[in-house]
């Protein structure tokens, strides 16, 4: 993308951002909005956050390289409100996996479980024991239909939207593509892969065709296997989108070792740490993110003002999230932290997460 195109780009999800904000976020109305499950009782903004709060992350995974940038944020918060942070976690981005962490977290007296949930149900069961043994419940990254808030990295039309536009500005709006995505039971991709089917029905996109969706489970080595069949069952595809960090960054190695270098365009949710030689080799135009390390932040201070009162995630309540400033539930239960950002050859250097 040229800077000027760019930079109109930027300054349009920034406003659908605000005008989503300022219609109480009315355009938010799927899966990943869904889950948590309401303020009870009356925040007090002049609660003290108490000293020693016990807060426990939970990412999808251990071992992924967006989470351990999402988690630092996460202890930085911990650190500030002068609580305790533990991270817990297995290596397969599986709820089963979790439910052993949230009972371990429960058991050891959690304040705060702050969650990427694997399954927006199977997980609920533990999480409500946690929350009935004292801890407060809030969802990051990808949501539970029983979490007590929701801090969504962002507005999840406007992922979608970003994820339709990449790949149809780097096709010049014709051509067929493939999703890899992450786990088949993810909240998150889930969301975003269902408003991308929405926005491809307006004519605009009338001459993008979405041909496949697989699932690489957020596994290197199974999404760089799952873009490889890709590649067998449609050797004619001409762009895939990876709305999940594993799974771009396994696409795009492929990729670049591939005959379809500089041939199929790959697109999706990346980090620019890991998509920068790849970027710089040819392979990839553009891709997009939040700061990770933001949203572990904004998750934690969240988490820690919840468990204090200070807020109880009503629509309407304010409050600071420390260094990051001031922070609005714009519908109830969820707070956003912002538009994401897109990366190409002009701005990837200058971004170190
Ligand atoms: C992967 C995970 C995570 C997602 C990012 C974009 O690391 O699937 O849930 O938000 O990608």
């Amino acid at each position: 993308m040229t800077d000027p195109r760019r930079h109109l780009f930027l300054a349009a999800t920034a406003a659908a951002v605000l005008l989503a904000t300022a219609c109480g976020g009315t355009t938010i109305d799927d899966a990943q909005d869904e889950g948590a499950q309401g303020p009870t009782g009356t925040a007090d903004p002049d609660a003290e956050i108490p000293e020693g709060l016990a807060i426990d992350f939970l990412p999808k995974q251990l071992n992924n390289p967006f989470f351990d940038l999402v988690n630092a944020g996460g202890e930085e918060a911990v650190e500030a409100v002068g609580g305790v942070a533990t991270e817990r976690g297995g290596t397969e981005a599986t709820a089963d996996s979790q439910v052993e962490y949230i009972n371990a977290a429960s058991q050891a007296g959690s304040d705060v479980i702050v969650i990427a949930a694997n399954d927006p149900d199977a997980v609920c069961p533990s999480l409500n024991e946690a929350r009935d043994n004292g801890a407060v419940i809030v969802g990051y990254d990808s949501n539970a239909n029983c979490t007590d808030v929701f801090v969504n990295q962002s507005n999840n039309q406007l992922i979608g939207q970003t994820l339709v536009d990449m790949a149809e500005e780097q096709l010049d709006g014709e051509g067929t593509f493939a999703v890899l995505s992450a786990t088949p039971n993810a909240t998150n991709q889930n969301a975003w892969i269902e408003e991308m089917e929405q926005i491809l029905q307006e004519d605009e996109y009338a001459d993008l065709e979405l041909v496949d969706t697989v699932y690489g489970n957020d596994d290197d080595l199974e999404s760089f296997q799952e873009m490889q069949g890709l590649m067998q069952s449609h050797p004619d595809l001409d762009a895939v989108v990876s709305p999940t960090t594993v799974g771009l960054a396994a696409a795009a190695r492929y990729v670049s070792d591939s005959e379809y270098q500089g041939e199929l365009v790959v697109t999706g949710l990346g980090t620019p740490n890991q998509m920068r030689e790849f970027v710089h080799d040819g392979t990839v135009g553009q891709f997009a993110l939040w700061n990770p390390h933001e949203l572990g932040y904004l998750a934690g201070y969240t988490g820690a003002a919840l468990k204090a009162g200070q807020i109880t995630g009503a629509q309407g309540e304010t409050f600071t999230a420390g260094d990051l400033g001031e922070f609005t539930f714009e519908t109830d239960g969820e707070v956003v932290l912002g538009p994401p950002l897109v990366f190409d050859a002009d701005n990837v250097d200058d971004f170190d997460f």
